[in-house]
């Protein structure tokens, strides 16, 4: 075991399962939680479906801003509380943002939200709708009142996630470039902005490659600041016969400079595998958007889409984690 240090909180009541004695750490890295899906697709009396959704811990408990599409398969969030990180209790209604400017165009739609504690509060950032997909960014002090900030970048674009703090003088994320459909392609930018409102300084940060991750890639949950670097978990996609298939992995980035990637695993840690990753409203979709971390003992547990159509839960350890992308960098 290496001595890393997690830059994060102490959690000592994350979310937890230990690696129950069938699963071969040599063959999983990660660990599903025996009750998944954690979240069904009908929690809320008009959900089709829940899925892709950002957890963070509040207030002794756990909060949250989740995907949920309603049965006219409109795409929205809503806000969740729950005392455990496991059941959930999600708002019926979707959020309604409060503008920082009245003149801020509406929102055609909002889905697949990050959540992240920056300064003095939460920021959401999620795919917008405005003449095609985009980058909404808002902010929560406490998951009751939100308010709703300028997009971040032009159209099309997805795969938002927010750093924890700034780099150097600016505030920074991740993004994936797109189209206005089922993307075919995408590579993982970086930006950054003084304000969060006005973005520059974009660098290419990972491009797709082989195998599982051939199609595309786009960051998942918001990076994990780690004395080895920034761990970011992205999804990666390829292309079979029967359309896409989305699976996750890890890379370690420079923690200056996080646009310049330090290590990338070349295999997956997790791809859709269970019945409820392989059949739903999209088969063969695992889609992580959060992570919760204990840095005392390096747990992690990660919220992840299963099937456009519910939420599951997979464990790990962090220091597990970054050695494992070390021995597997491609
Ligand atoms: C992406 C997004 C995700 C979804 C995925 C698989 O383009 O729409 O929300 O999980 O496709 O359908």
């Amino acid at each position: 075991m290496n001595s890393l240090i997690v830059n994060g909180n102490s959690l000592p009541n994350i979310p937890w399962e230990d690696r129950p004695a069938s699963s071969n750490p040599e063959r999983e890295l990660m660990w599903r939680y025996s009750g998944n899906p954690i979240i069904p697709r009908n929690l809320t009396t008009h959900s089709n479906s829940i899925f892709n959704s950002a957890v963070v811990p509040f207030k002794g408990a756990f909060a949250g801003v989740f995907r949920c599409d309603d049965t006219a398969r409109h795409m929205d969030i809503h806000a969740g509380r729950s005392r455990d990180g496991i059941n959930w209790e999600i708002g019926d209604k979707p959020i309604q943002f409060i503008k920082t400017d009245p003149a801020l165009p509406d929102s055609d739609y909002k889905y697949d939200p990050r959540v992240i504690f920056i300064e003095d509060r939460y920021y959401i950032i999620w795919c917008n709708g405005y003449h095609g997909p985009n980058l909404g960014i808002g902010y929560t002090y406490d998951f009751e009142k939100f308010h709703q900030m300028e997009n971040a970048l032009m159209p099309y674009n997805r795969n938002g996630a927010l750093f924890p703090r700034k780099i150097g003088k600016n505030y920074a994320m991740f993004s994936r470039p797109s189209d206005s459909g089922h993307t075919p392609f995408g590579d993982i930018f970086y930006s950054e902005s003084p304000d969060l409102i006005y973005w520059g300084k974009h660098r290419h940060v990972m491009a797709p490659s082989g195998g599982w991750q051939s199609t595309k890639v786009g960051a998942g949950p918001c990076p994990i600041e780690t004395s080895e670097g920034w761990l970011l978990f992205y999804h990666g996609v390829l292309t079979s016969c029967n359309g896409f298939v989305y699976s996750f992995s890890a890379a370690l980035l420079d923690i200056d400079q996080p646009w310049k990637v330090i290590a990338r695993a070349n295999p997956y840690i997790i791809c859709p595998k269970e019945i409820y990753e392989l059949a739903g409203d999209v088969p063969n979709v695992t889609f992580p958007c959060a992570a919760l971390i204990d840095q005392d003992t390096n747990k992690i547990a990660i919220y992840y889409g299963c099937a456009d159509t519910v939420t599951g839960l997979v464990f790990g350890k962090v220091d597990e984690i970054v050695d494992w992308i070390k021995k597997n960098r491609m």
